[in-house]
């Protein structure tokens, strides 16, 4: 059965799912964007957590408490910095969502949301990268087992907006 993907416009840090993923940096202590309302919002009890994980590559993920936050948990992972394409950025920012995914199953996570990873101040074209994420996640949840349902992107502005409700209404 195809998991539910949906399109929302909202501050992530609003939710109340079981998880809501970071647009981290590999420090794991904080930033600007999405990053950084989401240590606002969840208060210095994260910040005090995330120093004792020791960072995160790349294309990984780390779960932590939502501490202040009406999600449960929060997934940090590390997209790329756009390098102009050749530069391993497309399976780098596939991983994240992957890993993201496999992190929410392995803690019991039915509900899920992601902003637009890497489509903010690390500059991935918005395009390419929401067809990644909706691929990605179509094919780590296409058996079902995972028991995630559903997945929501948040889009904040209208160009990521946009580009999910072109990559959505693509039939499969
Ligand atoms: N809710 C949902 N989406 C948001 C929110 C929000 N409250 N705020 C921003 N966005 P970015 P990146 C969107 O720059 O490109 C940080 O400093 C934003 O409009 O947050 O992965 C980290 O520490 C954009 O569409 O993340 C890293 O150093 C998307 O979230 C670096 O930025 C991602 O934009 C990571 O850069």
């Amino acid at each position: 059965m195809a998991v539910t993907l949906e399109a929302v416009r909202a501050d992530i840090t609003r939710l109340a799912v079981d998880a809501i993923v970071n647009a981290a940096n590999e420090s794991l202590l904080g930033g600007g964007g999405v990053d950084g309302a989401i240590h606002r919002a969840a208060g210095a009890g994260l910040l005090a957590h995330c120093r004792t994980l020791g960072g995160c590559p790349t294309g990984e993920a780390r779960i932590t408490p939502g501490f202040g936050l009406p999600a449960r948990h929060v997934i940090h992972t590390v997209g790329p910095v756009w390098r102009g394409g050749s530069h391993g950025e497309a399976d780098l920012l596939a991983a994240c969502y992957r890993n993201c995914l496999r992190l929410a199953t392995e803690n019991g996570v039915k509900t899920i949301a992601f902003p637009a990873i890497s489509c903010g101040v690390y500059g991935y074209p918005v395009m390419d990268a929401t067809r990644i994420a909706v691929h990605e996640t179509r094919a780590a949840l296409r058996s079902g087992a995972s028991g995630i349902e559903p997945v929501q992107f948040v889009c904040f502005g209208d160009e990521v907006w946009n580009a999910y409700q072109k990559v959505l209404s693509v039939p499969v």
